[in-house]
């Protein structure tokens, strides 16, 4: 009788994992901020601290209203190295999603590579990334199925 108990609480155990582990490898979505969304004067920095760690596979979605009268233009670039990222010095940086691209349900990047990605909004030639704090790096880690 206690056989059988400890063969069936086995039988638990294993169908809960084979319910748990693929959960724990599939890859999140993440918008850029929260609330906050792509915005002037968010800090980013800390939000990343605050969602990490992120893998290999995770996606960031970066919402921002199209430019009116009202409202500032954003964007979002990557700059290639460090050091560009430190002073929002836009002249090498890859253009990733323009103005007008975070609207609605926003611009979805997936985190393909395991390597820093240092994304800025290149707006107002760098003041959006300096004054407006509006930068952040990630680098994500490998999947943690593989772990
Ligand atoms: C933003 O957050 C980071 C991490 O918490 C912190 O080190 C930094 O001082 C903050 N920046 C500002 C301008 O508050
Ligand atoms: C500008 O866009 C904002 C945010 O989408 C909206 O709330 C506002 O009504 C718009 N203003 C004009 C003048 O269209
Ligand atoms: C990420 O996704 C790609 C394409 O779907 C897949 O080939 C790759 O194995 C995935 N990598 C990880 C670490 O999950
Ligand atoms: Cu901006």
């Amino acid at each position: 009788m206690e056989a059988k108990g400890g063969a069936t609480t086995a039988v638990a155990v294993l169908l809960l994992l084979l319910v748990v582990v693929p959960e724990a490898c599939r890859a999140e979505r993440f918008v850029v901020g929260d609330a906050a969304r792509w915005t002037w004067g968010y800090n980013y920095t800390d939000w990343v601290i605050r969602k990490g760690p992120f893998f290999q596979n995770d996606s960031l979605v970066f919402t921002y209203d199209p430019p009116n009268a009202t409202t500032h233009a954003h964007s979002v670039y990557l700059m290639r190295s460090l050091a560009e990222y430190q002073s929002c010095n836009l002249k090498a940086a890859k253009l990733v999603a323009g103005v007008m691209q975070g609207a609605g349900s926003g611009y979805e990047f997936v985190l393909k590579k395991r390597k820093p990605h240092y994304f800025v909004c290149g707006e107002r030639a760098g003041l959006h990334c300096t004054a407006g704090q509006m930068k952040f790096v990630v680098k994500p880690k490998s999947s943690a199925c593989r772990d």
